[in-house]
């Protein structure tokens, strides 16, 4: 739901106000996005003083966001990934502490912790991101500032003045220096030792913070585990990471977060079942274990992948205090780590390994006693050496044993768990890899569709933003497939016999005026240059927004008899239209790339061909390259290019918004530009004649439509015949079987592979760990990955690791290329299946007004009898209408037309295969007869 709220008129001191002013904006209405889930701020904070609205932490970054675009001077955009994690994190931490009344002890650690940690990412740096402040840096200071009406002190020194720096600028009071160090010089030596324990290590403090989980999500909500936490009224924060399945792969991971918990769950034949929860650091050495607890005869060992999933409900490396809630028989007894008991925070497991929840020790146990379990807290000491074994399967077995479990498991996981001391040096190097690790992706497709598109398309590597508005930065990731796409394209325009030419991207206000049609409704979007250096130009010059009026005149000059017909030129270019809605990467910018060809021909027929051709060509690009079907049609009267004489499309479908978005188009101009143009040429009688006309473009809207319809949580999915590499080969190496052994044997996997013509990668960096990578090829949706471990290479196979569905197979070798090489076909076309069914369940015929705004609500395409193309106020009734029932009722008053979607139901063609129109067919909306099926949808 959208709100639209109006600034107040009082100005003092109010955040977004000040921000306003900074802007040079005019404070008018904001949208905020109340639907979000996220973590709530009350007005207090947004500065809204007229209203009592709950506002969202992403409503509030999203206004700045948008005031932001419309000033494109203050630098905002800066490193976003950075940003965001510091926005979450920060609304995690610290909302938590601001939705209680009191400011204990306990949220005074939290927020001193919180501090260190900023302190620390301030030591080098004025503003969180951005040279000139960011939006995590208005959010985070906002948030300080709420704390501290709380109670709350600063007492870091690189915080305290980054406070006064984003402060000032935002109206807050300056935070005093004096006050502050007297403070410092008094407690600190007073709480020196004490205070130690409850700060963070110097190391987690640095790390960047990591996601957290918003406990309103539904994921949250549909983990068994933490909704019973949440039924406890306990203080906690949930993080998410890459999955870990090592003690390693979690120090990586979650180090940062602080004291960690290793689990494990042990049977005895004579005592029964045990689920232990201990530091990483302590030795979990089970006949000490049993000792401590007065267990005789006592053989405790690792408890069967089998026992953890039934017992405790768990997948192996999941593992965490709070499985023993599954345990409904009572069977299991719980012993806690004493070490844990004396943390502020400990983290654990929710049962699954890309989630960390911490909460206080006493809050563990507390959740540990709602379940009818006992915890018993027992000593362990300290380990000797530096164990870092896999998570919940603790217990060092003998050589025999360990084939055993080995065997069982059959796993990777147990592979990698058998791996149990890392040398110093390695681990080093995991930490640095870890540093600059890839966010996961925070936001759930169908949950919070816009901000899963914008972390999907940056963690990607694919999209950078830039500082000037509707403007961002294509980074090799998807340019080459704009390349590929082009490769294709051009290939396809030699038989057509188009050729490649490339025309002035400046146009003079007089030819770009010249066809009134054309320009009209356009002119608002057109960008000039009027100035070079300090001097005005003599004549203001247009940037092209379309290139018919730089390329016509032209034509009227080539084209003088039949022989110089056909024309058939193309262009790959730039494009700038200066649009003032919201900017969507790849979908609405402002400078583009596309292609526009435009022909001439002798006869109409000719162009008519021509148009369906390049349509054909369009089709090619979604279905067969991208795996989107497409539905082809002709445009309505009021929907076509008004210069033009007929226009036809491809729609694709976008079935988590349940929007349909125009592919491309194609457009039979007629004779319109030839008359305007004067283009004119002598037919084979010698008479004069205008020739017939088409134009044609597709546009570097493919890209976005192709991640919005076939990305998944894990990030981006990429159809076979587009993705810049194919395959990845990630090796996972042990200290018996390191890098140097494995390299050879990759190196030799990825010539098969290169040799199938596949486009092949060996990923043999140390300085990443293989989770790190595994999460890394998946954000970026390569097809297929090919782990290597030293199993593998033992028994002459690979793992195959399907992207788009997470299937794994295990394959020998011989053979492993041309299995490949024929998975590339399987995938791309099971691609493009998946979504040809999700479209065709979301296509439904209507005859009746009543059902029409119920089925847009349900994000349906809606085919319905029309009483024709050329009823264009009836379209247009349709639309009006159609939003203000489904704003009527979703409780709106109005939508807001800076938006870049409308909830309004239009036309998107009149499909080329239509259905059988029984005579007498009534049009569904003005009962006239009906000439055709249209299709209907809410649309981009
Ligand atoms: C319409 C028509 C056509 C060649 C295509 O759709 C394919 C490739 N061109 C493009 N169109 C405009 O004519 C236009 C004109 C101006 Cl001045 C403008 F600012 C924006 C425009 N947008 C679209």
């Amino acid at each position: 739901m959208k709100l639209t709220l109006t600034a107040p008129s009082k100005e003092a001191a109010l955040p977004l106000t000040a921000l306003c002013k900074l802007l040079n904006v005019s404070t008018g209405s904001l949208i905020i996005d109340t639907s979000s889930t996220a973590p709530t701020l009350t007005s207090e904070i947004v500065g809204f003083s007229g209203f009592t609205t709950t506002l969202s932490v992403r409503g509030y970054f999203g206004a700045s966001k948008y005031i932001s675009s419309l000033n494109p001077t203050f630098d905002l955009s800066g490193t976003e990934v950075v940003n965001e994690s510091w926005i979450n994190s920060t609304a995690a931490t610290l909302v938590p502490v601001l939705s209680s009344t009191s400011f204990d002890a306990y949220r005074a650690s939290v927020f001193t912790d919180f501090c260190a940690k900023l302190d620390s990412f301030l030591a080098t740096k004025t503003y969180l991101g951005g040279s000139d402040g960011s939006y995590a840096d208005i959010v985070v200071v906002s948030f300080l500032q709420l704390v501290l009406k709380k109670g709350g002190k600063i007492e870091s020194e690189n915080t305290r003045r980054y406070f006064n720096t984003v402060g000032s600028r935002l109206g807050f009071p300056e935070l005093k220096e004096e006050e502050k160090k007297k403070e410092k010089a008094g407690e600190k030596k007073k709480e020196g030792k004490k205070g130690d324990a409850a700060a963070p290590p110097p190391a987690a403090a640095a790390a960047a913070p990591l996601a957290t989980v918003d406990p309103s999500s539904a994921d949250y909500a549909s983990n068994k585990l933490l909704s019973h936490l949440t039924s406890l009224n306990v203080t906690s924060t949930t993080h998410s990471h890459t999955p870990a399945f090592t003690s390693d792969e979690l120090e990586a991971a979650a180090g940062s977060l602080g004291q960690h918990t290793k689990n494990l769950f042990l049977k005895d034949k004579k005592h029964g079942l045990f689920l232990v929860t201990a530091s990483p650091t302590s030795d979990t050495n089970t006949k000490l274990l049993a000792k401590s607890l007065g267990l005789t005869g006592a053989n405790m060992r690792m408890a069967t992948e089998e026992l953890l999933n039934t017992k405790l409900d768990v997948k192996k490396g999941c593992l965490g205090p709070m499985c023993i809630l599954a345990d409904s028989e009572k069977e299991i007894k719980v012993i806690i780590d004493s070490a844990l008991m004396e943390k502020d925070v400990v983290y654990s497991h929710p049962g699954r390994n890309d989630w960390s929840v911490g909460m206080s020790p006493k809050d563990m146990v507390k959740f540990i006693e709602s379940t009818g379990h006992e915890a018993q807290v027992v000593e362990f000491g300290a380990k000797a050496t530096d164990a870092s074994g896999p998570l919940d399967v603790p217990v060092k077995k003998s050589g025999k044993q360990q084939k055993k479990g080995g065997e069982k498991g059959g796993e990777k996981g147990g592979e990698k768990g058998g791996e149990k001391k890392k040398g110093q040096s390695q681990k080093a190097k995991k930490k640095e890899g870890a540093a600059d690790t890839l966010l996961a992706i925070q936001f759930k497709k169908m949950e919070s569709f816009p901000d899963w598109y914008s972390d999907v398309i940056r963690l990607s590597e694919m999209i950078s933003y830039y500082n000037i508005s509707g403007c961002y930065i294509l980074r090799p990731w998807s340019y080459s497939i704009w390349e590929s796409i082009q490769d294709w394209f051009n290939a396809q325009l030699k038989p057509l016999e188009v050729s490649n030419s490339y025309f002035p991207m400046f146009v003079s206000k007089s030819r770009l005026e010249k066809e009134k049609d054309h320009v009209e409704g356009f002119a608002p979007e057109v960008a000039w240059v009027t100035k070079s250096g300090d001097g005005d130009l003599a004549e203001p010059i247009a940037i092209r927004p379309t290139s018919e009026t730089i390329m016509y005149p032209a034509f009227s000059d080539w084209i003088s008899s039949h022989r110089d017909l056909p024309l058939k030129l193309n262009q790959w270019s730039n494009v700038v239209r200066w649009e003032f809605k919201n900017p969507t990467p790849f979908l609405r910018t402002r400078e583009f790339l596309w292609q526009e060809g435009h022909t001439a021909h002798a006869t109409y027929d000719e162009a008519d061909t021509m148009v369906m051709q390049a349509l054909e060509l369009y089709r090619g690009v979604y279905e067969d390259l991208l795996a989107i079907p497409v539905i082809r049609g002709f445009k309505t009267e009021k929907e076509r290019f008004a210069g033009g004489h007929q226009t036809t499309t491809c729609e694709a479908y976008i079935p988590a918004s349940g929007r349909a978005i125009q592919g491309a188009t194609s457009h039979n101009l007629g004779q319109n530009f030839g008359k305007m143009f004067d283009i004119t040429f002598q037919d084979q009688d010698g008479k004069t004649a205008i020739p017939w006309q088409t134009s044609w473009g597709i546009t570097t809207r493919t890209i976005g439509v192709m991640v919005m319809v076939h990305g998944d949580d894990q990030g981006l999915v990429l159809p076979p015949r587009i993705a810049p590499l194919q395959i990845v080969i990630v090796p996972i190496a042990s200290k018996k079987c390191g890098y140097d052994k494995l390299g050879p044997y990759c190196e030799a996997l990825k010539e098969k592979f290169a040799a199938q013509g596949l486009r092949v990668k060996y990923d043999g960096r140390t300085i990443y760990n293989p989770g790190w990578k595994f999460n890394h090829w998946e954000q970026k949706g390569v097809p297929i990955r090919v782990e290597v471990g030293p199993r593998d290479m033992e028994n002459n196979q690979a793992r195959v690791c399907i992207r788009h569905n997470g299937e794994k197979i295990d394959k020998p070798i011989d053979g492993i290329a041309e299995f490949a090489k024929d998975q590339m076909e399987v995938i791309q076309k099971a691609m493009f299946d998946k979504i040809k069914k999700e479209r065709d369940d979301h296509l439904v015929t209507v005859t009746e007004w009543k059902d029409f705004v119920p089925n847009l609500e349900k994000g349906n395409l809606i085919l319905t009898p029309w009483c024709g193309p050329e009823f264009q106020e009836e379209e247009e009734e349709v639309k009006d209408k159609s939003k203000a029932e489904a704003l009527e009722r979703a409780g709106q008053e109005a939508e807001d037309e800076r938006c870049s979607v409308s909830v309004a139901g239009k036309t998107l063609c009149i499909p080329f295969e239509q259905p059988e129109l029984k005579e007498g067919t009534k049009c569904f909306y003005t009962g006239k007869v009906a000439k055709c099926w249209v299709l209907w949808g809410k649309s981009y």
